[in-house]
């Protein structure tokens, strides 16, 4: 029988005391939920200071922010911290410490990380990180290559593909990133002033081939253990630091669709910014953004292809110039998820702080109609970008 109850507050101190791994447990006193996501609870847990010291975070048999009427798995916790404890044998040190688990109660117990901020948050308030694009290069980078078949053994490659099936998830990522946007759907959320710009994605059949495609991919190319969700809301940012969070759309699918998330928000950023900050600032922010896709893609390939050089295991994949080459059908990959997440995040349902912050509607839906536009310029192009900055220069275009 299963021992899954939800958890209160009360419990969720006495699991930390349990599993938290702090040194005098009976300090731990008090808890917050702090959850402001879309699934799950998660708890603060502080001790007789005030001062936070582990985080508590339990899944809910359904979709927290719809409510019961959308169940959704409780395997959800296991294969998130699964997939964390995997990313964090490779990169520790942009990868969220997980202490412990328990895939009965769904929960998981991991380090506070109050000292950093969520980076989206920071984006918003024109707060920059100048280190965070190449730092998460290099966790992208570590992570794809060292779950990928350049790196694993086959039998354990394929006995990883099953561990980490994620149907459920998945699911929700295959509705929510390539099907609802292109259709009349009642979880659709865009300004209505944008509904002639939202029929012509519907009626653009080199768009619904182009996101075919796409789809066709993120459904069989098992190329490494994603994070599935790698936006700027699941990433902590502080001073020279940055960590992933939230792995529970983790499975093993193309390597473009986490690095095309990360540029995607990186670009809903800079599609906002007009919106969000003074002119000058938003001038400035938005060079920042496009420095960060550059330096987001340099930093990835760049440690991407070193580790090929020097780590790959198997023969074939490990012959000169075959790297390189693959990277290449990465890059369009990238651009083409990138493009698909500019779209979910403003014509469909998972609409993001950087877009809702955007007090004045006429330029929020100005910021969107940019961003959707964007997406399905890059969505259709995505085989013909030959680098990043070709790739800057289509944005530049597009604004
Ligand atoms: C119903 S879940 C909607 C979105 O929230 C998560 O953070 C993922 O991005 C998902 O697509
Ligand atoms: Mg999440």
């Amino acid at each position: 029988m299963s021992q899954y109850r939800t958890f209160t507050a009360a419990d969720a101190v006495e699991y930390a005391r349990q599993f938290g791994g702090v040194a005098n447990p009976h300090t731990l006193v008090d808890s917050q939920e702090v959850g402001d996501g879309n699934l799950n609870l998660v708890f603060k847990i502080f001790d007789t200071a005030g001062v936070s010291r582990v985080i508590v975070k339990q899944a809910l048999p359904y979709v927290r922010c719809v409510g019961e009427s959308w169940p959704l798995t409780l395997d959800r916790a296991r294969l998130e911290a699964e997939v964390l404890i995997e990313h964090g044998k490779f990169c520790p040190q942009h990868t969220v410490n997980i202490l412990h688990y328990d895939p009965d109660l769904a929960v998981m117990v991991m380090e506070d990380l109050s000292d950093h901020a969520i980076w989206r948050s920071e984006l918003v308030n024109g707060v920059e990180y100048p280190q965070a694009a190449g730092q998460l290069g290099e966790y992208l980078a570590q992570t794809l290559f060292h779950t990928s078949d350049f790196f694993q053994h086959p039998y354990q490659k394929k006995a990883d593909v099953i561990r980490f099936t994620n149907p459920e998830l998945c699911d929700i990522t295959e509705e929510l990133f390539f099907n609802e946007p292109y259709e009349i759907h009642e979880r659709n959320a865009y300004p209505r002033a944008l509904e002639p710009l939202a029929e012509s994605l519907r009626d653009d059949e080199a768009l619904r081939l182009a996101v075919g495609g796409l789809k066709h991919r993120f459904y069989c190319h098992a190329e490494a253990l994603l994070h599935g969700d790698v936006h700027s809301g699941s990433i902590f940012v502080a001073e020279g630091c940055l960590k992933v969070i939230d792995a529970e759309f983790g499975f093993y699918g193309p390597m473009g669709f986490d690095i095309g998330s990360a540029l995607g928000n990186l670009l809903i950023s800079y599609c906002a910014a007009p919106g969000l900050l003074a002119p000058r600032e938003a001038a400035a922010a938005r060079e920042n953004r496009l420095n960060d896709v550059r330096e987001v893609w340099l930093s990835f390939s760049e440690s991407f292809l070193a580790l090929a050089a020097e780590k790959s295991r198997d023969r074939a994949l490990a012959v000169p110039g075959y790297s390189r080459e693959f990277l290449r059908k990465v890059w369009s990959d990238t651009i083409g998820y990138c493009g698909t997440e500019l779209i979910r995040r403003t014509v469909g349902m998972s609409q993001v702080a950087d877009i809702k912050n955007i007090k004045d509607e006429a330029m929020r839906v100005e910021c969107v109609r940019q961003a959707i536009i964007l997406g399905r310029s890059l969505i259709l192009l995505a085989d013909h970008v030959a680098d990043p900055e070709a790739l800057i220069a289509r944005i530049r275009q597009n604004s």
